[in-house]
């Protein structure tokens, strides 16, 4: 319960008792643990090796996996809305979308909430966010930040900080190894008296997947496997898995995705998909970048005019290309969290600072035949998670369900700082501990909205244990489609690829009228509003 008496700081009502000695977790020579929070944008766990998917073993991230064998590595880390702003505004707030406000990409956090960010810096935490931010409010809670415009640009990209009075500048460097400086400015000149909260925000492996010109021929000529389900027919699903605009066949474009900007003039290419923004990324490079780039590419296009693929062919060529640029993208971040870990190591820091590293939501790596992400099908709800955590078990795997809304409330328990009342999520903290508490949630919440958008993917919520998955599909018809209500039941041990659909199967009676109950129970204590 909150203190009826409160303490106003830095703009932040803040009750008294909160701002007394709380305890927190402690770290070497008994000072508060630092934290830093590195997170990307749509990046797979199906591409971090750690996880030991296929994808992994062809392009390692040796850096990641050291991460992983020195901490804890999360298999059933979830969000709760699989989209950039949503899963910001659930890691800044431990709310559901709707309880935040930032339930679409474009529309609008209640900044009214408190942000975690807000309460480290109340009791004596330095704080800093750099990379991307994209929540459509301005920073709240840092003493530190350099962020991206939007979703930010791969070749000497835009940021703003406090030193540029809020205005956008132009720098000149790749966006991974940028936000990697910019954390280790702060770093570097942040007051050693303090404790600090560092998130780290990368834009890559964003679309269009643009690599760093080191490793622009990196992957060359290497054949990179297909999922099981690359040519899913989605035959046992009701009507959402068919409508979406997410396919590698008839929405990866040549111009824009593929980077043959050599066919931004040419029939039926130019009337492509965002091909302007191809030559707009282009034009922010300098001389050698561009060059090196379109030595890169004029490769890829001379090799796709010579073959002229067709067809299932061209699905194929297409995969094979999409997944080579963004596992580029992997190796810079896996170079750039190494390189912050070695500043760690060098400072000392290494033994009091927890290190947590995870993405705004997963991706299809063409499962289901799609890229991007928004169903609540598993490549896209589930994200890679690994916390490093000083002077707890090295190489621990945790099975638990956990969620995105409970970062804000680890964060905080780490800090010492009570919770406030209204958050939904919970503490890490007892699982990197090793002991689950009895009472910890046995079902997640999903709920999408952002619908109607691109890629078309409907409005749905659901639920997940640790075995069953129930999806409920929704939404009033518009000038694009039809109204939808339908359902999907999964089990995720017999058919971990999600292609039995066992709704209205009387075989899963019992499972289906479980997961019902458990949903409407949600739906009413959490006061979803639309479903
Ligand atoms: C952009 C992308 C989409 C992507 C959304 C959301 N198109 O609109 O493919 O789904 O962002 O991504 S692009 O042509 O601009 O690349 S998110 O990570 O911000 O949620
Ligand atoms: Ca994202």
């Amino acid at each position: 319960m909150m203190n009826k008496e409160f303490w106003r700081t830095g703009g932040l009502v803040v009750p008294a008792v909160l701002l007394a000695a709380c305890g927190g977790q402690k770290g070497d020579a008994g000072k508060p643990l630092n934290i830093i929070h590195i997170m990307t944008d749509d990046h797979s766990w199906q591409t971090l090796s750690a996880y030991g998917h296929a994808l992994g073993k062809v392009a390692p991230t040796p850096n990641l996996d050291r991460l992983a064998a020195e901490g804890m590595l999360f298999r059933q880390a979830f969000v709760e809305n699989s989209l950039s702003t949503p899963s910001r505004a659930c890691l800044m707030t431990g709310l559901y979308s709707h309880q935040s406000g930032q339930r679409q990409l474009g529309a609008g956090i209640d900044t009214t909430k408190v942000f975690f960010s807000e309460l480290l810096q109340a009791h004596g935490y330095e704080t800093a966010v750099v990379g991307k931010w994209h929540l459509l409010c301005e920073p709240k809670g840092f003493d530190y930040y350099q962020v991206l415009w939007d979703q930010g640009d791969y070749y000497n990209p835009d940021f703003k900080s406090k030193e540029t009075e809020g205005k956008y500048v132009k720098r000149q460097g790749y966006a991974t190894t940028l936000t990697t400086d910019y954390a280790i400015d702060f770093l570097e000149h942040r007051n050693p008296e303090k404790p600090f909260c560092l998130l780290v925000h990368h834009k890559a492996p964003h679309r269009n997947w643009m690599p760093e010109e080191k490793y622009l021929h990196l992957y060359e000529g290497v054949e990179f496997p297909y999922p099981e389900t690359f040519d899913d027919d989605y035959a046992t699903r009701c009507e959402p898995a068919r409508s979406q605009e997410m396919r590698i066949a008839d929405r990866m474009t040549m111009v824009y995705d593929l980077k043959l900007n050599g066919l931004k003039d040419v029939e039926p290419y130019r009337s492509e998909w965002n091909v302007e923004g191809m030559q707009a990324s282009i034009d922010r490079m300098d001389e050698a970048q561009r060059e090196a780039w379109e030595t890169a590419y004029e490769g890829r296009l001379r090799e796709f005019l010579d073959t002229k693929p067709e067809g299932e062919e061209l699905t194929r060529w297409k995969y094979q290309e999409y997944i080579r640029d963004y596992l580029r993208c992997i190796k810079s971040i896996d170079d750039e969290v190494g390189r912050l870990m070695d500043y760690l190591e060098e400072h000392g820091l290494m033994e009091n600072t927890v290190v947590v590293y995870t993405s705004d939501q997963g991706f299809y790596m063409g499962e289901h035949g799609w890229f991007d992400k928004r169903f609540m099908y598993e490549e896209s709800l589930r994200t890679p998670l690994i916390i490093r955590y000083p002077g707890k078990k090295q190489g621990a795997v945790n099975e638990d369900l956990v969620q995105n809304i409970d970062y804000a409330p680890t964060y905080l328990d780490i800090a010492g700082i009570e919770k406030p009342e209204e958050m939904s999520g919970r503490s890490l903290v007892p699982l990197l501990e090793g002991e689950t508490p009895e009472d910890w949630r046995q079902y997640l919440y999903y709920h999408y909205y952002d619908y109607p958008a691109i890629h078309h993917v409907r409005r749905h919520d659901g639920v997940r244990d640790k075995r069953y998955k129930l999806i409920h599909f929704y939404g009033e018809g518009d000038e694009l489609r039809d109204a939808v209500c339908c359902d999907e039941l999964y089990d995720l041990e017999a058919d971990p690829n999600e292609l039995r659909n066992l709704y209205g199967n009387p075989e899963y009676k019992a499972v289906q009228e479980r997961l019902q109950r458990q949903l409407d129970s949600f739906r009413s204590e959490l006061k979803v509003d639309e479903f």
